[in-house]
């Protein structure tokens, strides 16, 4: 019976309204002796198990199994162990020691044609200090892969050489390609050749497209290239590549190398979120400038799912050209979302002496190590120490 938010009078108890009252309570009351009876028989199904002779206990075992395999078919299987934050005792002395990822943008060919050779390989490489991982690397860089630097125009000829262990494949962005011919698998051992011509400038993600490919992403197989616009940019001080990207760990890494965890990933249960593969490197190693210099940041969320949020606490992304369309910038933007897969370039001009963290503005993504440091000037104290 409809109800009229114009009548303020009490609903008239009809026959049939008093039939339905009485009816719900009889099935409320069926729904409660049901339910006892489960309770009761859950009770004995325990009673049984611990009385299980050994013989039913391999068969429980089987059993086991069999629910590992049911909780696989539904892609993840709970509860899963976070390592997010564990680190060995020495932790600050080995982020000291890391070697950071250059950063800087390395300059682009001249010419026509750009040759990229790469060699993808089985490494194991430090994703936080101690925190070892099992990666498929791009050329033996680990991850993020090399940065590539183009002209718009240029023709990339593109040589990648399989030195894995499973096949794998190079997905460029930035090209406009057909992805069955350039983007097909590798066989390990084997190389393959293609080319294609840098026409839309921008900062783009490149990534192994080898199913599945949330597993490849995860394992290392990301980089950035950057189409830098035949019309030139303003000319800015200070130029740095940012890949941001999120690792899933089965193990905490430290006394073994951890590897991919992909229930973890399938739930998006980070252990450590970084900028160029490493938790907090450009903290204890900053990013540099002078004061009064403008510093151009080139931003690939390589995920392979997270969004980077970027953000420069104490300043502001004076242009921002969003998703890389650098046909117009947006000014004065206080925090931008770079989304997985894709990429974009912000100019930041700061004035004073300081410590500026560049982060995503997600803090869950900060506080897993993505966050870094430009060091304008030569600041008394830090906040990293
Ligand atoms: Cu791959």
């Amino acid at each position: 019976m409809a109800t009229y938010p114009s009548s303020h009078r009490p609903p008239v108890e009809t026959e049939s309204s008093a039939f339905y009252k009485v009816a719900a309570l009889l099935l409320g009351l069926t729904a409660g002796v049901v339910g006892i009876f489960a309770v009761l028989m859950w009770a004995d199904a325990r009673d049984d198990a611990s009385a299980a002779t050994p013989a039913a206990a391999v068969e429980s075992a089987g059993g086991e199994a069999a629910d590992q395999h049911a909780a696989a078919d539904h892609n993840t299987a709970l509860p899963l162990a976070s390592f997010a934050g564990v680190v060995p005792e020495n932790a600050a002395e080995l982020a000291e020691a890391h070697k950071p990822y250059d950063a800087t943008l390395p300059p682009a060919p001249t010419g026509d044609v750009v040759q990229v050779q790469m060699t993808l390989k089985d490494m194991t490489v430090e994703v936080a200090p101690g925190v070892k991982y099992n990666t498929w690397a791009f050329d033996g860089h680990g991850a993020p892969g090399p940065i590539v630097h183009v002209r718009e125009g240029q023709k990339v000829e593109m040589t990648l050489t399989n030195g894995g262990a499973i096949p794998h494949s190079i997905d460029f962005h930035a090209a406009r390609i057909a992805p069955n011919v350039a983007f097909r698998d590798v066989a390990p051992g084997e190389s393959i050749e293609f080319s294609f011509v840098a026409s839309d400038p921008g900062v783009y993600m490149y990534h192994c497209g080898t199913k599945p490919v949330l597993a490849h992403i995860a394992n290392g197989m990301y980089g950035a290239i950057v189409v830098q616009p035949k019309e030139g940019l303003p000319p800015v001080d200070n130029e740095y590549v940012l890949v941001g990207s999120e690792w899933y760990l089965n193990g905490d890494g430290i006394a073994e190398p951890a590897s991919l965890d992909m229930g973890k990933a399938r739930a998006r249960m980070a252990d450590w979120i970084t900028f160029n593969g490493y938790a907090n490197q450009y903290v204890t190693h900053p990013l540099t400038a002078d004061p009064g210099d403008t510093t151009r940041f080139w931003v690939v969320a390589a995920g392979p799912t997270n969004n980077v949020n970027f953000h420069v606490v104490g300043a502001m992304l004076d242009r921002a050209w969003i998703n890389s369309d650098m046909t117009q910038f947006q000014r004065n933007v206080q925090t931008a979302v770079v989304p997985a897969g894709g990429g974009a370039v912000f100019d930041v001009t700061v004035p004073d002496e300081g410590l500026y963290p560049f982060v995503s503005h997600a803090f869950a993504d900060v506080d897993l190590g993505q966050v870094g440091l430009l060091k304008v000037g030569n600041p008394k104290g830090s906040m990293s120490h």
